[in-house]
């Protein structure tokens, strides 16, 4: 599968040599395919044309276009707060790559302070995401809490909690499910178990990220601002990066909701999650070398 490159689209562009008018319109077309969002992209012409960037002037349009999107993506570093339970609630829909990157996490964690996860298993609409967990837990030696399938999953988060303090342990991370019988029972679901972790916000540092399938296109934005909408994201990580897209979906998510990016997703190995860097993804966004 060709990897959907911006820059060698823009790179056609420039060589097209054609009015102003139609290469601006062209931009915001190749913008839009590139997940950047209708909203933000329209954004992104307007400052090009008031700025009077010219269309011939290759370099000048790709450094312009690098440093206004290098505004809008905010980035967070996702750092345990040490000396503390630290919360992580991973959300997403269905496919994404939760479970997977819950065990990056772990694994990630591990080496970078040497701190030991409990994993809750908190999708319990499915037996085999329990399974899939636990699989994960005794690979990476750590603790899996879970409950029978079917099983309320703010309990099951409840007692993680319980049993990383009872065990001294620093980091809870909680997988959630992607699926119910409809949008509102997902919600209704979410919004309970926030409401469980949030009671404990004072002796815990409770975040909520959400993981985006970098290949699902558009709709990711779509999906980040329902979860938004219920229950509030601190932060995303952009699955599957390796994967044919570029990753444009991270522009809108963090320009027009305001959620920053902490990691990406680069393979279905456990050392293949990476703290996002902001220059390198622009870069490649772009290709520029
Ligand atoms: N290439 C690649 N594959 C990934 C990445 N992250 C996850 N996957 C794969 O994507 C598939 C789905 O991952 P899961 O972790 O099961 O996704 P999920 O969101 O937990 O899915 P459900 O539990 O079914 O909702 C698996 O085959 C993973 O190996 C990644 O960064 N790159
Ligand atoms: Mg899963």
């Amino acid at each position: 599968m060709p990897v959907f490159s911006l820059g060698s689209k823009l790179k056609a562009l420039f060589s097209k040599g054609e009015s102003l008018e139609d290469f601006y319109d062209d931009l915001e077309d190749i913008l839009i395919e590139s997940d950047i969002g209708v909203k933000t992209s329209l954004e992104l012409i307007t400052i090009l044309k008031d700025k009077k960037i010219k269309a011939k002037d290759e370099l000048g349009v790709l450094k312009e276009l690098r440093d206004i999107i290098s505004g809008y993506i905010k980035t967070w570093d996702m750092e345990l707060e040490r000396g503390k339970l630290n919360v992580f609630l991973v959300l997403g829909v269905n496919g994404v790559g939760k479970t997977t990157t819950i065990a990056k996490l772990a694994s990630y964690y591990k080496k970078r302070n040497s701190v030991d996860s409990v994993l809750a298993a908190g999708d319990t609409f499915r037996a085999a995401a329990i399974d899939q967990l636990v699989f994960h837990g005794d690979k990476l030696g750590m603790k899996v809490v879970k409950q029978k399938p079917g099983a309320d999953p703010g309990a099951v988060i409840y007692d993680s909690i319980a049993n990383a303090k009872a065990g001294g342990k620093e980091l809870v991370i909680a997988d959630t499910a992607g699926r119910m019988h409809n949008k509102a029972n997902l919600v209704r679901e979410l919004q309970k178990i926030d409401k469980i972790v949030t009671a404990k916000a004072g002796e815990v540092n409770y975040r909520k990220v959400i993981v985006i399938d970098a290949t699902t296109g558009q709709n990711g934005l779509r999906q980040a601002e329902i979860f938004h909408e219920a229950v509030g994201i601190d932060g995303v990580i952009l699955a599957k990066y390796d994967s044919m897209s570029k990753g444009g979906i991270v522009v809108p998510v963090s320009r027009e909701l305001g959620i920053p990016v902490a990691f990406i997703g680069i393979g279905e190995k456990y050392e293949d999650l990476i703290p996002f860097n902001k220059e390198n993804y622009l870069n490649n966004l772009l290709d520029i070398d």
